[in-house]
């Protein structure tokens, strides 16, 4: 049994991070889309907290992709939590080290930014920033005030006090020994949150949902991941972390998706792998990088390139991809049996196909081959009347 009240949770934070507003993703050809999803993310996240009703909303950092953003960026942020009607739901915001507190940065005091912020963001832009929250709870939270440092910002965050039976929340950004990414800025001790005698420690930089040490839920050490995928080989990105905490200051965390993105790589090897990508419904929501190792008689690849052209889309017709990253030049034509489709052609013709198949067996001249062969290709194939 337990005592009335006991379970009740007295404080609900949302805890997000590395939004990265502004980067670009240049590799792929229609790169706004993502860009723009991180604003979307925002909202979604904003959205969130209404429905949790959560007390706070903490951002650990790296909000920005960079410490002096244009202004659409800064302006939209402002805009969009300046259309909430919060009053007492306070938002922190945390300079990380892609955008750290520099003196020109938009987190300086007297940047337009924070002058566009509704009274209740505050942006931590000291390393003793504290502040009350409900529930008898207290946040401290340390900002990045440069792009790179060797300090373990938690170091800053007071220990808990003999007789301080408050609940304390922590929030930094920087990497954890566990990291994967072993360039290390601003290295942050797995033991953090124990060492310093919080019941949360809030933490930004790692772009996937990840509890620090992986095996410890209590007290949390949490990377909530950035809410927008940012590359292929991010793990569990597109979250965000919902906080309850009750009397006994026992913390639980909940991870809840709020990402529109889904990143995938493919190696396609046979047709029937492109066929059953084609007709998935899930692609408009989803990044692709499409890599091919396909090798085809003139049907099949025929048969590919419409494919492709689905996937990819072309002037006259929209993709079914949302965003693709694709390399068509692993598509290959198998000119082995290139004569027995050409079969239609004139005799001049029929010796054109002779000598390009001679070509493809030419690194060089093998790209340009395949095309002419396939163009010869459907010409048997209209003279057939069957095209
Ligand atoms: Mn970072």
């Amino acid at each position: 049994m337990t005592a009335a009240g006991e379970d009740e949770n007295v404080l609900k934070l949302l805890h997000t991070a590395d939004w990265h507003l502004g980067r670009r993703f240049r590799s792929f050809p229609d790169d706004r889309k993502l860009t723009r999803a991180r604003l979307d993310a925002l909202d979604k996240i904003l959205l969130l907290a209404e429905h949790y009703m959560v007390h706070a909303v903490l951002c650990a950092g790296d909000l920005f992709d960079e410490p002096c953003p244009a202004a659409e960026w800064w302006q939209e942020v402002a805009t969009r939590f300046a259309a909430r009607a919060w009053k007492d739901r306070p938002v922190f915001l945390l300079p990380g080290n892609h955008d750290p507190c520099l003196p020109d940065s938009v987190w300086a005091k007297d940047h337009r930014f924070r002058r566009l912020l509704p009274h209740w963001v505050h942006v931590v832009d000291r390393e003793d920033f504290e502040f009350a929250l409900p529930g008898n709870a207290v946040l401290h939270a340390v900002p990045c005030m440069s792009k790179s440092g060797a300090n373990d910002p938690t170091e800053s965050i007071p220990r808990r006090e003999a007789g301080d039976e408050r609940i304390r929340i922590g929030m930094v950004h920087g990497s954890t020994i566990d990291a994967r990414d072993w360039q290390v800025h601003f290295p942050i001790a797995a033991e953090a949150a124990v060492l310093r005698g919080l019941d949360y420690l809030a933490i930004g930089d790692t772009h996937g949902f990840r509890f620090v040490p992986p095996d410890r839920k209590v007290p949390p050490m949490v990377y909530p991941g950035t809410p927008e995928q940012t590359a292929f080989d991010e793990r569990d990105a597109g979250h965000v972390a919902v906080v309850l905490i009750n009397r006994q200051r026992r913390a639980t965390v909940e991870k809840v998706r709020v990402g529109h993105w889904t990143w995938e790589e493919h190696e396609i090897r046979d047709l029937r792998g492109l066929r059953e990508l084609r007709d998935r419904a899930d692609l408009p929501e989803t990044v692709v990088r499409l890599r091919l190792d396909l090798r085809l008689p003139a049907p099949e690849y025929e048969e590919a390139v419409r494919l492709l052209d689905d996937l990819e889309g072309t002037s006259a017709k929209q993709g079914r991809v949302g965003v693709l990253d694709l390399d068509r030049l692993g598509l290959a034509l198998d000119a082995s049996t290139i004569d027995a489709y050409c079969t239609e052609l004139s005799g001049v013709l029929q010796a054109a196909v002779h000598k390009l198949k001679a070509a493809t067996l030419q690194p060089e001249r093998r790209a340009v081959a395949e095309r002419a062969l396939v163009h010869l290709y459907r010409l048997s194939r209209k003279a057939s009347g069957c095209a």
